[in-house]
């Protein structure tokens, strides 16, 4: 847990995943390093206690968010996606980018579908922002289906166009790593899922792969926080 930051470290270029269980970012970073085969250690950094705003981990990420990723050697990286496009470039294989330059670039839109234009407005710094305002709980709530509702419409041709199986294609990629995290809290936000049933088919089809049941909330060590 972040209030006792420093992880053990099994070897000295282990890797060291700062993150929750639920987080949807950090998630997408979990399910990157399970396709890639890669252990990594865990440390937690409890967002609903605002440990992402103590000094502990504001030298860790000084934007104060969850993931940041310790390459093993206290060199630090940022942003979900940035650490994917690392992982991918370190570790091609499997690749969380296949095919042509053109699959590359439609991959990454579903991806920044749900990472630039639907995660951001649906942040714990949203909704403290908003409470702090005196926006109601049921309002927040509404606000947040709006948006993760919005993103998932958008998704959904992309997805019954250029899924076979997964997101895009017959392999799980980027866009997937960045899919099922949004849809698993857009459940626990108990946002319907009736209307959308290519992304339901591939959430089915991921919880069977290996490497998204690992990097399922649930099977984290610091489940039960945010
Ligand atoms: N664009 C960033 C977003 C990171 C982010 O917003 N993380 C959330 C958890 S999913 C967080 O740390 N929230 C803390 C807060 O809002 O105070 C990324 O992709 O890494």
């Amino acid at each position: 847990m972040m209030s006792d930051i420093s992880p053990s470290r099994c070897s000295e270029m282990a890797l060291t995943l700062y993150g929750s269980a639920y987080a949807p970012a950090p998630y997408r970073v979990r399910i990157g390093l399970a396709l890639k085969g890669l252990d990594y250690e865990s440390v937690a950094v409890d967002l609903l206690a605002g440990a992402q705003h103590k000094p502990a981990y504001r030298a860790i990420n000084p934007q104060r968010l969850i993931p940041a990723l310790d390459a093993g050697d206290g060199d630090i990286m940022t942003q979900s996606l940035a650490i994917l496009e690392w992982l991918e470039e370190t570790h091609p294989e499997p690749a969380l980018l296949p095919g042509s330059a053109r699959d590359r670039a439609r991959i990454r839109a579903m991806a920044m579908v749900i990472a630039c234009d639907v995660h951001p407005l649906v942040n714990i710094r949203i909704g403290r922002a908003m409470e702090a305002m005196d926006v109601s709980p049921a309002r927040r709530s509404k606000w947040s289906e709006r948006w993760i509702v919005d993103g998932l419409q958008v998704l959904e041709p992309m997805v019954e166009k250029f899924g076979r199986g997964f997101a895009f294609g017959d392999t799980p990629t980027l866009a997937d790593c960045c899919l099922i995290p949004q849809v698993y809290s857009a459940i626990r936000l108990e946002i319907p899922m009736s209307g959308f049933p290519a992304i339901s088919a591939v959430v089915e089809h991921a919880a069977r792969h290996p490497a998204f049941v690992a990097a399922h909330p649930d099977l984290q060590p610091q489940a039960r926080q945010a």
